[in-house]
């Protein structure tokens, strides 16, 4: 009995030192750092895919239209020759790792036969209005290893519902739902800005539903569209991501892990087929130097695709895809440093032994670490590609490649933000000592690799 005030003072410093603990950390979970968000598994598993296609394909395509109005007839509608196999031959060749197919675009034609609508492939002559397009799409990626996801357009030209925001709502969940439900994995779902100013969505209802089906898919969309996403737009259909690229987004103060996807057409300002449109179609040159500046600065590649009235993607289409694929592996096959350089008994060696699935970590606790690479005989190189392992967050902020020329070192390249993939290119130089030298991290750096190469030619051109 007399142990019980003791006790109960024990029992009442516990609660205060609890109380204090989780107070602490609360208010350490709210004052959140850029440098301390990190990705979800999924995002982890995203950026690892690097590049994806966008497909359009509708009553565009028959009508040589890029934004439909929504009065175009299903009858249009009739590919004489579709072959979506023809399609993944094709994307397989120029590498890319998942297919994203407009389910639907801005005129409101479903590819796919929705109970919810008949403005779709079920009111069209193509197989006597008894077939489904995104199954079949889908099919076809998946027989060639390719993830699938959609675009399920929220602008809707042709749906009467449209006017009314909460008929609508229930109206493009309802489709959502289909396309969730029974079409498999969804890689990511696509939400286009364009056309929705001054419409107000239900997104987070919206979103919630897509989640119960589907826990895995990354949602893109445009940052001013909609707070909540997993991905963010580049904020231009140029094929470029500016510097610094950065992974977390701040929205109003609370940060987020939104890596950026940039989309941009195979044929210059067309995501459709049109006739007589060989002049659009981008050059090997054009396309590698894109590759460089989205993959090659941290982001994701999205190219816009588009089969033709037959449904096929155009022969031409097809050659510059593979002659794309070709030129990027060409490119980056011959890494000199896993190669060639002198190999030690060092940690560092993880991430130099061309293997993007190990990683090299800087000091514990270090803000600063130098990375040398050495060779028994100079080496000349023109690029070089470096991977950041982001699993733990985006730590380097500022680094310098560099190159022992004569008695000092020389900077090839001064830089801020690595992340997911930094492709740099400089005037060739031929040195047997080269090094990373991480000059600011928030936290210790993680290297997955870094890479040399003797490109011999600025993107493509030479
Ligand atoms: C844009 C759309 O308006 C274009 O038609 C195309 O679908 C592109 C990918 O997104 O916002």
């Amino acid at each position: 009995m007399e142990d019980l005030p003791f006790v109960g003072g024990r029992h009442a410093a516990r609660i205060v030192v609890v109380t204090l603990v989780f107070g602490l950390t609360q208010l350490i979970s709210q004052a959140q750092n850029f440098a301390d968000v990190k990705p979800s598994p999924q995002q982890v598993e995203w950026q690892d895919l690097e590049f994806g296609v966008l497909i359009h394909f509708g009553t565009n395509t028959f009508l040589d239209r890029e934004w439909g109005d929504g009065t175009a007839e299903p009858q249009v509608f009739n590919p004489s020759q579709f072959d979506p196999e023809q399609w993944m031959r094709a994307i397989n060749a120029a590498g890319a790792k998942y297919v994203v197919l407009v389910a639907k675009h801005h005129d409101g034609f479903c590819l796919w036969p929705t109970e919810q609508t008949d403005y779709s492939v079920k009111s069209s002559p193509w197989e006597n209005g008894r077939g489904d397009l995104v199954r079949q799409v889908s099919d076809a990626a998946r027989k060639f290893g390719l993830k699938f996801g959609v675009y399920l357009s929220p602008w809707d030209r042709h749906e009467p519902k449209y006017k009314d925001s909460a008929a609508y709502d229930d109206y493009y969940l309802a489709e959502l739902q289909e396309l969730v439900a029974n079409y498999g994995d969804l890689v990511e779902f696509w939400l286009d800005g364009a056309g929705s100013g001054g419409h107000v969505y239900n997104f987070p209802r919206i979103i919630e539903n897509l989640r119960v089906h589907q826990p895995n898919t990354l949602v893109f969309a445009d940052a001013a569209l909609f707070e909540y996403g997993d991905i963010r737009w580049a904020g231009n259909e140029e094929g470029t991501i500016p510097y610094e690229n950065w992974n977390v987004l701040d929205r109003h103060g609370y940060l987020r892990w939104r890596p950026v996807e940039a989309d941009t057409p195979l044929h210059k300002g067309h995501w459709f087929w049109h006739p007589n449109d060989d002049a659009t179609l981008k050059s090997l040159a054009e396309l590698i130097s894109t590759y460089e500046q989205t993959v090659g600065r941290g982001g994701q590649l999205m190219l816009g695709l588009s089969p033709d009235r037959r449904g096929l993607l155009p022969e031409a289409d097809a050659k510059r895809l593979e002659e794309f694929g070709a030129a990027i592996r060409d490119r980056y096959r011959n890494n000199l440093v896993a190669k060639e350089h002198v190999k030690t008994d060092n940690a560092a060696e993880s991430a130099l032994d061309g293997d993007p699935d190990t990683f090299w970590t800087a000091p514990p606790g270090s803000h600063h670490a130098v990375l040398e690479v050495n060779f028994a005989k100079p080496v000349t190189f023109d690029h070089t590609l470096i991977m950041e392992w982001l699993n733990d967050g985006q730590h380097v902020e500022r680094f310098r490649i560099e190159a022992w020329v004569g008695k000092g070192w020389s900077t090839l390249i001064d830089g801020a933000a690595i992340g997911h993939k930094r492709i740099d290119e400089f005037a060739p130089v031929t040195a047997s000592r080269i090094r990373l030298n991480i000059l600011a991290s928030s936290a210790e750096a993680h290297i997955r690799e870094f890479q040399i190469f003797n490109v011999g030619g600025h993107s493509g051109l030479p």
